[in-house]
């Protein structure tokens, strides 16, 4: 989820000082995309070793970590070709410290070391499968499976090239990842691979390139003799054919080169501007100073090469990958970032849901009297817009608080509650002390958190991680909508069996496998949303209306809108408009209203007439193709059709977007809104 930087110099003398100094650098250049924990691999100054310096928090301590221990004179001495790897780290398995830092290693000689962005979902069984053969894992990663297999075949099969090591692991792999490996066995050699997670390679000579692509090399299909029958016993840990390269290309052979592996090209620009980039199950290695990809299979329409591409950008504008600013990218984000929370939690195949950070305390939970969640802000609201479901299917008493009001009131606890904490940075002091408030009164604590080793976590008695990936904005999008997941993840565990519920958690089992393409189509609104911003920015104030499912929506929006754009903005439940806000709307009164088909939509109706017949003209968000729905105002916004219970996902990008807009227009600074900070460590 994070950076990998990997620096590989081909008879271009680098002293190993300058190389960490490019390594260092590039992982300043990936900061920005969040992390908690950093590190470095070098080839030592003594003959055939790697040394790693790892560090928890920024890279500015990793950097006096790294003058501390590299001081000697060898560090000043060139070295003709040389392979390093970097990481910044957001902890998704294990807490952020030092050994868990990355790179991970194969065994104590560091005889492969690897950094990796992602999560492997099925490392647990390639865990037990190396520690059945003797590995001893030192760390709580994902990451560390990778390294030793490895390792593993690379004992098993002494032939292979470490290509084709690689290739053989990435096919156990499942998940999300992109790496980087560097072994002792194969100097001057790094190999990588992406699936789901970014990863380009930067090339750097001193001439211009002699070619404008990579030819992909396929692996035929060929049994090897030295395939071994013993490993297949393992669960997913089959040994697969070995793979031969067909040669109708070369690859790209420069006599002087450089290159740089990297998340994304805001590391590698100031280096060099020509730079490939590489596609799911690809493997890019370099050996002799030559740069081949290959992939194991070849289907009809892949491509024959990869193309270098010339970067034309600034690294500003890399940095936020084309978008203005984070919010702008991490709403964007969310097609995948929604993936990420369910990621090795809903199986789609099986329809079975495991959340593996509660799976054990859910007998405790049913028998629980009643739920209560508790957060603050944009947390809050991902607790008001599951409260339905989650009472729907745990048939328990849900409540949904403050939690500076919770404390306020000294809201009575028993030991047989059950009471969940919402918060993204995990570090929230209202809900922090809400928790411990809970906890001293015997009640089991559950976190929704999305930060690994947060004060949350780890004064909870379990959780669920949200996955969501590092947020830099201030105002929570992504990490919303991952809450959001994350709850609705727990009503399904919590009807899991029940049998007159089944039908009902099919549907919504179905609804998250469609739910990211939804948000993808939903996203293609945003011209229309700037549109109506150019309508809505100048004025005073914004009422957002709606009920049911999307009630939580219309807090969620105002509160963006208010956060960002400084402008009032006021949720209003729409049954609530004849016992006051009505009085608010005439033709100038700028509204909008969430009106889709889901079992209150009569109900919204009638308040939509109620605003109509006040001279209001409000902005309709309505289903996809609804005509009649559509027909009450000039000015709509259409979105795909969901499951009820999944709407708010769908209905709260668009306010995101709004938000987002208003605030360019009134000159606000999107990420850094006036008086607000990213995470409330204050009361
Ligand atoms: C977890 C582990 C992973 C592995 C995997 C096995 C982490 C971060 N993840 O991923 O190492 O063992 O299970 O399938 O180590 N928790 C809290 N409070 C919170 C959030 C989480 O106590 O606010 C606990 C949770 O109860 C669990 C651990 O932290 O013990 C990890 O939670 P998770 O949601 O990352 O769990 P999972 O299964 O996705
Ligand atoms: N899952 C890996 C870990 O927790 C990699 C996290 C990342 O992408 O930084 O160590
Ligand atoms: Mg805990």
């Amino acid at each position: 989820m994070c950076g990998i930087f990997a620096y590989l110099n081909y008879l271009t003398p680098k002293s190993r000082h300058e190389v960490l100094d490019l390594l260092l650098n590039g992982l300043k250049r990936l900061e920005y995309r969040g992390y908690d924990s950093t590190g470095v691999a070098i080839d030592s100054p003594q003959a055939n070793d790697i040394v790693m310096v790892k560090r928890c928090g920024k890279v500015k301590v990793l950097e006096d970590a790294i003058a501390e221990h590299f001081s000697g004179k060898e560090y000043d001495e060139p070295v003709m070709t040389h392979v390093g790897i970097a990481h910044t780290r957001w902890a998704t398995h294990g807490v952020p410290c030092e050994t868990n830092s990355h790179p991970q290693r194969s065994d104590d000689e560091n005889s492969f070391v690897v950094v990796h962005n992602g999560i492997v979902t099925n490392y647990k069984d390639v865990k037990t499968f190396l520690e059945k053969r003797g590995y001893i894992f030192e760390s709580d990663t994902d990451t560390e499976v990778i390294a030793k297999l490895v390792h593993h075949l690379w004992k098993k099969h002494p032939g292979y090239s470490f290509r084709e090591l690689v290739e053989q692991v990435i096919q156990q792999l499942e998940g999300a990842f992109a790496i980087a490996i560097k072994s002792k066995h194969f100097p001057g050699e790094c190999v990588a691979s992406r699936r789901g997670s970014p990863l380009l390679v930067g090339i750097k000579t001193k001439t211009r390139l002699s070619t404008d692509h990579i030819p992909i090399l396929y692996g035929k299909d060929e049994k090897s003799p030295q395939t071994c029958e013993k490993d297949t016993e393992a669960p997913k840990t089959k040994v697969l054919p070995r793979t031969e390269s067909t040669s109708e290309f070369m690859p790209l052979e420069e006599k002087e080169v450089e290159y740089f592996f990297a998340s994304d090209a805001s590391a590698v620009i100031e280096h060099t501007n020509r730079v490939i980039y590489l596609e799911d199950d690809d493997v890019a290695a370099v050996r002799d100073g030559t740069l081949s990809i290959h992939r194991l299979k070849k289907c009809l329409d892949d491509p024959h090469a990869r193309e270098i591409t010339t970067l034309k950008m600034e690294i500003q504008q890399i940095m936020k990958g084309n978008y203005d600013y984070f919010m702008l990218k991490e709403i964007f984000e969310q097609p995948e970032s929604v993936v990420n929370t369910m990621r090795g939690r809903v199986r789609f195949d099986s329809k079975s849901i495991v959340l593996g950070g509660i799976k054990d305390f859910i007998p405790e939970i049913k028998r629980c009297r009643r739920l209560m969640l508790i957060g603050c802000g944009t947390s809050y609201h991902s607790a008001v817009a599951t409260r339905q479901l989650l009472e729907e299917l745990t048939e328990l008493p849900v409540m949904v608080e403050l939690a500076s009001d919770f404390l306020d009131r000294n809201t009575p606890i028993f030991r047989d509650d059950v009471c969940f904490f919402i918060s993204q940075s995990g570090e929230t002091a209202d809900s922090l002390m809400a928790l411990r408030y809970c906890k001293q009164r015997g009640a089991l604590i559950v976190g929704i958190t999305n930060t690994v080793g947060s004060s949350i976590c780890r004064e909870s008695h379990c959780g669920v991680h949200i996955n969501a990936g590092p947020e830099i904005g201030v105002a929570s999008t992504k990490a919303y909508t991952s809450q959001f997941i994350s709850l609705v993840m727990f009503a399904l565990v919590m009807s899991e069996d029940r049998l007159s519920l089944q039908q009902r958690r099919l549907e919504i089992i179905q609804a998250l496998y469609e739910l990211p393409d939804r948000i993808r189509q939903v996203l293609k609104l945003d011209i229309q949303v700037q549109e109506l911003a150019k309508d809505l920015f100048q004025h005073k104030s914004l009422l957002i209306m709606g009920r049911g499912y999307n009630f939580a929506t219309c807090l969620e929006g105002a509160l963006k809108v208010k956060e960002l754009t400084y402008m009032h903005s006021e949720g209003i439940m729409a049954g609530e408009l004849k016992h006051g806000p009505l009085a608010l709307i005439d033709d100038r009164m700028p509204v909008m209203m969430i009106v889709l088909r889901d079992p209150v939509y009569i109900k919204c109706i009638n308040a939509l007439q109620q605003v109509t017949s006040r001279k209001g003209c409000p902005i309709i968000i309505c289903e996809e193709g609804d005509e009649e729905t559509k027909s009450y105002s000039s000015r709509s916004l259409e979105i795909p059709r969901t499951v009820d219970c999944l709407q708010g996902i769908l209905t709260v990008i668009p306010m995101q977007l709004l938000s987002y807009h208003i605030a360019v227009l009134r000159g606000c600074d999107v990420d850094c809104p006036r008086n607000l900070a990213k995470s409330v460590t204050v009361e």
